[in-house]
């Protein structure tokens, strides 16, 4: 196994907890050194000493007024995405992370092809590794890609719908667009040799092993069909022009555009290829409907996210009365976004909005405006969008026990203040 990675593979729960907040008190410590409680901290953030708060696990910095916490993640709020590009900055891009962002040495770091699915000639021989530079050197390419969690805005299945679900209940910023570039994973599955009758590929993360409920299941790994791997996924070494993150996945990630955040392995060390199906608890267990209307084992895995629109406001934001134009954006994992729609008497009326990139990424979003005459009171603004292959926003949300793709319409509060 490659190494290069800060921690063994054997961690408990007790373990994986030390780690993390020895983590986060390194953090406070590089936080407050850094800027200086009283100072700079303090005035950006009013005096108040909560961004030296840091998320436990995350290395950056993630304050209060860019990102909402959960536990070890970190949800985007999307008043920031107001007045801004196409792209999601990597200061505000949400981080979904099962145990601790890992520091990983480039200069040490392998990734390690090897299984069945390759065939071991003499000159291709198995396991087949790629350095850093090996990667740096083989032909690049960038793509706009959104990175969406699959549990994204599932809150709303219990503060809209009245159901219980298990997981993080984000809101809607549980997804960023971002420009990654590197190399196709096609590329390097032909150069280590990919056989023909491959059929799965595992790719698996140097983050610690994740404990739950007192069971190892070992590092985050989730099988990809070859078909998918040889379509459009790149191994990604920048994120919006500089090499990725810690949090992100520096060195390398996978970016499996427009499918469950989940595919995207961060931190890539491995990658199995097999003749025959391969399975871990990330296809199995998780990510997979479960409840009413599914079998027992859960439906098929989840691919492809699902249409969603998000207000650039403040979660129950207070807004001065008079007109004004209120700016969103809407994406799907199904197809380019053809039109949005806007209510603001809680759904009786709707009006289109304007759409900014009505020819945007194939995996990116369109931003949009529309404009409103806001009076006094307590309001919910809803939003819907259509996709070009029809797929829309209904009402509510097919309930599933884990609360994955929640796409229905969401109803965003509001307070005008006259
Ligand atoms: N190795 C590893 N890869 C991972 C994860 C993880 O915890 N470990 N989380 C996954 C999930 S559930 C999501 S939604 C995305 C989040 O990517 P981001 O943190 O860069 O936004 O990474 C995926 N890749
Ligand atoms: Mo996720």
């Amino acid at each position: 196994m490659a190494s290069g990675y800060g921690h063994d593979g054997d961690l408990t729960d007790e373990a994986t907890y030390e780690r993390v907040r020895g983590m986060t008190r390194r953090n406070l410590l590089r936080l407050t050194a850094g800027v200086g409680l009283g100072t700079g901290l303090g005035a950006v953030l009013g005096g108040r000493a909560r961004a030296a708060e840091p998320t436990a696990g995350i290395v950056k910095p993630t304050p209060p007024e860019l990102f909402v916490p959960h536990g070890t993640n970190a949800e985007m709020r999307w008043e920031t995405m107001r007045g801004r590009g196409l792209l999601t900055p990597a200061d505000r891009f949400f981080v979904r992370n099962h145990t601790f962002t890992p520091r990983i040495d480039a200069r040490t770091w392998r990734l390690r092809l090897w299984g069945t699915g390759l065939h071991g000639s003499p000159t291709l021989r198995n396991p087949v590794e790629f350095s850093y530079d090996d990667l740096l050197g083989l032909p690049a390419e960038t793509l706009a890609a959104r990175v969406e969690c699959a549990g994204n805005a599932r809150g709303f299945f219990t503060s809209q719908q009245g159901r219980e679900v298990s997981g993080t209940p984000w809101r809607l910023g549980a997804v960023g667009l971002a420009r990654w570039r590197g190399v196709r994973l096609s590329t390097v599955l032909e150069r280590a040799g990919l056989a023909p009758d491959a059929v799965d590929v595992l790719p698996r993360g140097l983050d610690a092993d994740y404990v739950t409920g007192g069971e190892n299941l070992g590092r985050v790994r989730r099988p990809l069909p070859v078909a998918k791997a040889l379509e459009d996924v790149l191994l990604a070494y920048e994120m919006n022009g500089a090499p990725l993150p810690p949090d992100h996945g520096y060195p390398v990630r996978l970016v499996v555009p427009s499918w469950v955040g989940i595919a995207s392995v961060k931190w890539l060390g491995d990658v199995q290829v097999a003749d025959e199906p391969l399975f871990s608890p990330w296809n199995t267990r998780y990510y997979r409907l479960f409840g009413p209307g599914h079998p027992p084992e859960g439906g098929a895995p989840l691919t492809y996210q699902n249409v969603k629109s998000a207000f650039e406001l403040p979660w129950d934001a207070t807004l001065p009365a008079g007109r004004r134009v209120l700016h969103g954006r809407s994406w799907s994992g199904t197809g380019r976004i053809r039109r949005t729609e806007v209510s603001a008497d809680g759904g009786a009326t709707w009006r289109p909005a304007r759409l900014r990139d009505p020819r945007h990424d194939r995996h990116g979003w369109t931003r949009w405006e529309v404009p409103w005459h806001a009076r006094p009171g307590r309001r919910e603004l809803l939003s819907r969008a259509v996709d070009e292959t029809g797929a829309s926003q209904p009402a509510t949300a097919a309930y599933n026990e884990s609360g994955y793709l929640f796409g229905a319409v969401v109803r965003h509060p509001v307070t005008v203040t006259g």
